[in-house]
């Protein structure tokens, strides 16, 4: 792959900017923050910053519901200090991306508090129908929310019902009214001319419903998707954002937050510039059995083959093992009690490898895992927790058990502040308390200690970096699947007339070192003492020339 384009070059950095940095001690992370610590995230040798949500919003999904897209939560800050950021990242040649949420709006914001009147203009900007049923009592379909429930919600105001495929206080725009592109389009140019990279869009590959009509899928979550997932329409509209708003400018990134995608189909919005890169869930969804709330353990052979099966499938990949809606991947993945930091190290090494844009979650780069202790729903900031916890509500199920169902589904676990050190708050904020507790898991994964440790993972991350974005191979090659058994994985990166050759053991258990890597230079290894080339220590990893 040619071009020349900053985020092939670069890894991307994903800042929760609620739970990065609080400078001015009331226990919330805000921009002030994030900028004190860009010093840092050079060092560390990223080169895009996505921040999730920081517009105004009432925070139900936690900024993933704006009520103003031209202005900013001012727990994060103002304008001025965004600004400021801009500034900021540049001087360090760092570059920032924002997330776009234009599925779905808050019910607070302004165009949708208009829209309930049908006289209003703004009423044509979302979903409203009459209900079925005698007197309009049931919704105008059986679909069902991603959030659990149904994706329909009565407003006695003016006796309909709207769409919402999020929670009702994220009421879906309704992309066949043109109004709708052209108010988005002002938001991305007003961003893009500030001089943003580009957008992390969320949940961009369902924004335009072919039909209301039933669904067939299962009642307990996106029943109906079949009508709006991947249709015709999203391309199209994807593709008019691009000519309108991208293609007289030079290089900035557009990354899709992608459902139920496969290569196969997922290819279009490459090869029709629609996008840069998509995140697809299958990695993700491995673990997970039962909508998310039971786990299974996964097979390496199986992370393997489908990890693979994007290589193989598509240009470029946005590669990612976290992200603010995940559980951390050493405890997923990894061997969290007896092999953190090499698991760690070996999982970073996996994801950076990849062709593609790696990204890295805030905390990943230091190991950070999920709380110890079961949560309890009532004290989470998480409204997924609570929408699950209602269900629940319904089912005799033990009350120990439910919560320990739940818990695995709260977001709170990856939210968790930054650990900067292991002091109060552990550096996050100066205030003993925050909008989420401090991790325990900060008296041994913290930046402040880490960076004292040659061999911990930070600095791992920080030799990995640095050496992905100048091996031409490495961030541009060609990916090429050297076949093994087990829990070892290995691949070759191609470019031009040079190769390197990436070797994993994902487990525990020592492995035969394997003949197609003996006697090459190694350019990184996740152990600090070289490899006698005898045999693949537990989760070691390597990258060889
Ligand atoms: O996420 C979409 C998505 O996949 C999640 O809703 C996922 O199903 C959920 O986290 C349960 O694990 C995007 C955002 O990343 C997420 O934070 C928002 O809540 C969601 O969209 C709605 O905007
Ligand atoms: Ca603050």
């Amino acid at each position: 792959m040619k071009e020349n384009r900053a985020f092939q070059r670069g890894a991307v950095y994903q800042i929760y900017p609620r739970s990065f940095c609080d400078s001015n001690g009331d226990g919330i992370g805000d921009i002030p923050g994030i900028i004190s610590k860009l010093d840092y995230l050079k060092d560390l040798g990223v080169k895009i910053l996505w921040l999730s949500p920081i517009y105004k919003s009432p925070l139900f999904d936690m900024g993933y519901d704006v009520a103003d897209y031209f202005d900013i939560h001012p727990d994060y800050g103002t304008m001025e200090d965004f600004d400021n950021l801009l500034k900021e990242a540049a001087k360090r040649d760092l570059k920032i991306v924002m997330d776009l949420v234009v599925n779905h709006t808050s019910d607070e914001n302004e165009w949708f508090i208009q829209s309930k009147d049908p006289k209003s203009p703004y009423h044509a900007y979302y979903y409203w129908r009459k209900g079925k049923g005698k007197n309009g009592e049931l919704p105008p379909n059986n679909w069902t929310s991603q959030f659990t429930g149904p994706a329909w919600t009565y407003e006695p105001s003016n006796g309909m019902w709207y769409l919402h495929l999020f929670s009702k206080k994220q009421p879906d725009l309704d992309w066949h009214n043109p109004k709708v592109l052209e108010e988005v389009e002002k938001v991305i140019n007003f961003y893009l001319d500030k001089g943003v990279y580009g957008f992390r869009c969320d949940v961009i590959n369902q924004i335009y419903k072919d039909s209301l009509e039933d669904g067939k899928g299962h009642a307990q979550s996106g029943r109906g998707s079949e009508h709006y997932l991947m249709t015709e329409g999203n391309h199209r509209i994807l593709r008019q954002i691009h000519d309108d708003c991208f293609a007289h400018r030079g290089d900035r990134v557009m990354i899709g937050e992608t459902f139920n995608v496969d290569p196969e189909n997922g290819r279009r919005f490459l090869e029709n510039k629609e996008l840069d890169m998509f995140f697809h869930f299958d990695l993700m969804n491995l673990d997970k059995a039962l909508f998310g709330i039971l786990t299974k353990k996964v097979k390496t052979t199986k992370f393997k083959e489908t990890a693979f099966k994007w290589q193989k499938g598509v240009s470029w990949n946005a590669n990612y093992l976290e992200n603010h809606d995940q559980l951390r991947s050493i405890p997923r993945f990894g061997d969290e009690e007896h092999y953190w930091k090499e698991s760690g190290k070996c999982l970073g090494l996996f994801n950076v490898a990849l062709k593609g844009t790696p990204f890295i979650f805030e905390g990943q780069e230091i190991g950070m895992v999920n709380f110890k202790d079961i949560r309890d729903p009532e004290k989470s900031r998480d409204c997924v927790a609570w929408m699950v916890s209602d269900i629940m509500k319904k089912y005799p199920i033990p009350k120990g058990l439910k919560k320990k169902l739940i818990s695995r589904v709260d977001r709170d676990h990856e939210r968790a502040p930054m650990q900067w050190n292991n002091g109060v708050s552990a550096g996050f904020s100066s205030n003993s308390s925050t909008w989420i507790e401090v991790n325990e898991s900060k008296s041994f994964a913290n930046v402040e200690d880490e960076l004292k440790d040659p061999d911990s993972i930070l600095n791992f991350y920080r030799k990995l970096l640095r050496l992905h974005q100048n091996c031409d191979p490495l961030c541009l090659g060609e990916f090429e699947e050297i076949p093994t058994k087990g829990n070892l994985i290995a691949f070759k990166r191609i470019y031009e007339y040079q190769e390197v050759v990436v070797v994993i053991n994902l487990g525990k258990k020592e492995i035969p070192y394997p003949e197609f890597a003996k006697g090459k230079e190694c350019l990184i290894n996740t152990y600090l003492d070289p490899s006698k080339e005898k045999k693949l220590r537990p989760y070691e990893a390597l990258i060889l020339k």
